[in-house]
């Protein structure tokens, strides 16, 4: 069984509300997804999502879908996909960082390969330790009163009992006081967690980090610039609540080195900032032997990159800081036939062979930047 071919497509997908983060607002989130076939048709579908063009990094949808198509792609053609960590060992050999682009094909490769096998990817990772998982929602309407409300409804409907704030947008005083009003109005129904996507300078955390911890907030995510290892690690010392890692913790060397000089004391994973799902369980194992708490973090994939993180975070023992595995709520429509299924505050890990997601091909089509029309479908 050897790989035929490998697609790429670029799907601008509308979600339900605007969703405001420190250096972007979103109001249509772009995905890109790949198909990859083998010789006797069988197909594996994947999907990685960025937020804002290059306003997170340099993994642009358009740099993503190029790369793979000019520089990946001709190397995993002819390959065998149960080799798939063997695959993207040759990739990486030729094709340097592009960590989104390798996720996006060597999920595709993992799919294709449990669904010959009529397992579920997770089998291929040691198999499922977790039946479902927490699930964090992101308030970012950024607006104090109808963030209040949003939270309200999560609550009352059991969706959702962690809540994480997008600040770092406008005035650091401003945004205490909107982190503030909203822990007051949920109290102790639910956990307040902050991500400042690296927006603050180093003064202007410890300030800040002193305010949010006084009002209650139990992890603040990413305060300063991906680069300043230094000035995280005296955060992490100063403080008691927890720092973590997002933007600086890429590549199993960059979350070494975050253990190392407890340049925060947990981080956020993501397949597409490690380079793929076998990267991630590595970075997932220097933070367990280092005590790092973990977060099963989200680019704001749809249902099938959802599955793609639920699977991987499934296999994962222990979870300390839940999931924010919630994308597929925030987008108006769906690119597979099932849905992931939220329950009791907690995302539900789907166990179908593969990631356990049907893909909608007519919906790929008609959210597809470009279609090519000779690729059939
Ligand atoms: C990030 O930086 O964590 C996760 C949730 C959300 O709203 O944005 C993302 C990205
Ligand atoms: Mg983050």
């Amino acid at each position: 069984m050897k790989i035929r071919s490998f697609d790429t497509y670029i799907l601008d997908l509308p979600i339900i509300r605007p969703h405001q983060l420190a250096m972007h607002t979103i109001t249509a989130q772009s995905v890109v997804v790949g198909r990859v076939m083998d010789e006797e048709g069988r197909e594996g579908w994947s999907e990685v999502a960025t937020i804002g063009g290059a306003s997170y990094g340099e993994s642009t949808p358009e740099a993503i879908k190029a790369n793979i198509d000019a520089y990946i792609t001709p190397l995993v053609i002819g390959r065998d996909p149960i080799h798939f960590d063997k695959i993207m060992m040759d990739v990486s050999k030729q094709v340097r960082g592009n960590t989104f682009a390798k996720t996006v094909v060597e999920a595709a490769i993992i799919d294709l390969a449990a669904r010959s096998k009529g397992v579920p990817a997770f089998e291929l990772f040691g198999g499922q330790i977790h039946k479902s998982l927490p699930v964090a929602w992101t308030l970012a309407s950024g607006d104090t009163a109808a963030d209040i409300e949003e939270a309200r409804g999560m609550l009352e409907k059991k969706r959702h009992n962690i809540f994480k704030l997008k600040i770092g947008k406008g005035d650091p005083f401003k945004n205490v006081e909107h982190v503030r009003k909203i822990k007051q109005a949920v109290g102790d129904e639910a956990r307040i967690t902050v991500d400042i996507n690296q927006a603050w300078d180093e003064d202007t955390a410890n300030y800040c980090i002193a305010a949010l911890q006084d009002a209650g907030v139990s992890m603040v995510e990413q305060p300063l610039a991906a680069w300043d290892f230094e000035g995280m690690s005296r955060l992490t010392a100063k403080f008691d609540v927890p720092v973590m890692a997002d933007e600086a913790a890429t590549g199993i060397q960059e979350v070494f080195r975050i253990a190392k000089t407890r340049a925060g004391n947990s981080i956020a994973l993501k397949p597409c900032k490690h380079g793929g799902l076998t990267q991630t369980k590595k970075a997932a194992g220097i933070a367990e032997a280092a005590g790092l708490g973990l977060y099963g973090g989200t680019m704001i994939e749809s249902s099938l990159g959802t599955a793609i993180c639920a699977q991987l975070y499934a296999t994962i023992p222990e979870m300390k800081f839940g999931t924010e595995i919630f994308g597929p709520l925030l987008f108006k429509d769906n690119i597979t036939v099932n849905d992931i299924e939220f329950a009791d505050f907690e995302v539900i890990i789907p166990d179908g062979p593969g990631f356990g997601m049907e893909i909608d091909k007519e919906k790929v089509k008609h959210y597809a930047r470009e279609f090519q029309s000779e690729t059939e479908m």
